[in-house]
């Protein structure tokens, strides 16, 4: 296929007619585009990027995991200012943070009735969990609870008796402290301090956290919100919302998750890229399909926790403009960023991480500062073309096979970023950009799926006043949210 032409019309001749050789209809198809998203999976599809907060014993011991037998009669961070953590991330455009209430070690930094291993058992003496929630609540931010499953200190663990203890810490969390937009049970499971593992009843924990905060979405061993896969931020081409509902399974990511202590220092850059999670030949294989969004957690440090000595001092860290290709790859890319940001030992977040902070919010904006918003938008079929209204979500009918953009003058345009309106599920399979130069179509851009939003930067501006997307594999007929472009 030559990859300039002169019409639209000639590219439907030469390449959108069959969709790839794929089914665009039928039962088959029906059931694909059956499965959506949950209203609070909706909800949460429009946070994008929000952070992490690990903090907490480990902080003061220059740790990644704590053993559970730590001496807490010390910990005192006098100048810690959940003000402060709220100010720098939302500044820095962060929606929402998750907060590590209690990490392996099994300190507890809330107001807990169930142990003394608690914040409220130091020189501190603070619940740290409704101090940041009051202060999410003057930013403007969500909070959500980092609760690890994994507890090393508590005596229970691994009997029957730990889940009624962990049921009962979840009960005070989803109680006493108002909205708690997530909760995220990572998928470590070690030996507590009798040598024995814990079996975790997560349907059980799954029952309180419906019942207490029903907008709340369950993250990674939860119903809601699926692992990417590694901790290095690492997209793949193609992210899938439709999954078979095995591949979500507690155990797989149990079997992916950081397994040591040492793990956690390199924070794998491993990819599992080739890794097919919802291609259709892989979910036809499934009769149980789930709608499971992607997520990936990063650290802009080297660890998760906050570390002062020389070891992580040396260590080579993620750039701003490494994280920023993160951001653009994952809220890009179908997938959502949790971007950690771990406060010091004096409970602050440190110079160093706001300065690569604000270099990152400066270098994510900027593709989006410019937008080009005088151009009109309509379908295309073999038969003609149909005005849409930008405001609203276009839907295909089923001759049509692209959209056309209008420009009232010629443009440069750098990026471009299309949704697709998942309340009717993940539909498109590989579409194409093209642009008019000269009176001739070229070839801009060939991309695999959309989603909640792909972002499409270029190497190089194109200058036009006609550009297209051409939809040439899709489930059924495309169902497009927004259409942006940029200078
Ligand atoms: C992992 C934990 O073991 C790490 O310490 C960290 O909390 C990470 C986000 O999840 O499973």
């Amino acid at each position: 296929m030559a990859d300039t032409v002169k019409t639209l019309g000639e590219i439907k001749s030469s390449c959108a007619t069959d969709n790839g050789g794929a089914d665009k209809y039928g039962k088959e198809i029906d059931r694909y585009i059956s499965v959506v998203p949950s209203e609070r999976q909706l909800k949460f599809s429009e946070f994008e990027y929000y952070n992490f907060i690990h903090f907490g014993i480990n902080t003061m011991n220059n740790a990644e995991w704590g053993n559970g037998k730590e001496d807490i009669s010390k910990f005192n961070p006098k100048k810690l200012d959940t003000d402060q953590w709220c100010r720098v991330l939302k500044e820095t455009g962060s929606k929402g943070i998750i907060f590590t209430a209690k990490h392996h070690d099994g300190f507890c930094q809330w107001n807990t009735k169930y142990t003394d291993h608690s914040v409220m058992h130091t020189p501190f003496g603070k619940d740290i969990v409704a101090m940041l929630k009051k202060s999410c609540d003057k930013f403007g931010l969500k909070l959500g609870i980092y609760l690890s499953p994994w507890d090393r200190h508590e005596k229970t663990y691994g009997t029957e008796k730990y889940n009624d203890y962990f049921v009962s810490q979840l009960t005070e969390l989803a109680t006493n402290y108002g909205e708690i937009f997530c909760f995220w049970f990572d998928g470590a499971c070690g030996e507590g301090p009798n040598g024995k593992k814990q079996v975790y009843d997560f349907e059980r924990y799954y029952k309180v956290i419906r019942e207490k905060q029903p907008q709340a979405v369950i993250s990674i061993c939860g119903p809601d919100i699926r692992w990417i896969g590694n901790e290095g931020g690492n997209v793949r081409e193609s992210e899938w919302s439709v999954i078979p509902g095995s591949k979500a399974a507690v155990e797989t990511v149990m079997e992916g998750s950081q397994k040591s202590e040492s793990g956690a220092k390199e924070l794998a850059e491993i990819t599992n890229v080739t890794d097919d999670q919802g291609s259709r030949e892989v979910i036809s294989k499934y009769r149980d399909l789930i709608w499971s969004p992607a997520e990936a957690d990063v650290s802009v440090t080297t660890g998760w926790f906050y570390h002062n000595n020389l070891y992580y001092l040396f260590r080579k860290k993620r750039s701003a403009k490494r994280l920023a290709d993160i951001y653009f790859n994952t809220v890009g890319g179908n997938a959502s960023l949790l971007l950690n940001v771990p406060p010091n030992k004096d409970g602050l977040i440190d110079e160093r991480e706001i300065k690569t902070l604000r270099k990152f919010t400066k270098l994510i904006k900027e593709p989006f500062e410019k937008e080009i918003t005088d151009f009109e938008i309509s379908s295309v079929s073999a038969k003609g073309e149909k005005t849409q209204s930008k405001n609203d979500t276009i839907f295909f009918e089923n001759d049509d096979f692209a959209l056309k953009l209008k420009f009232s003058k010629k443009e440069e345009i750098r990026t471009f970023a299309i949704s697709e309106d998942i309340r009717f599920s993940q539909r498109t399979e590989k579409f194409e950009i093209w642009a008019k130069k000269n009176g001739v179509y070229k070839l801009v851009s060939k991309n695999t799926v959309i989603g909640t939003k792909k972002i499409i930067r270029l190497e190089k501006a194109i200058v036009t006043d006609e550009a297209a997307f051409v939809f040439k594999q899709t489930r059924n007929n495309p169902a497009i949210k927004a259409v942006k472009c940029y200078k």
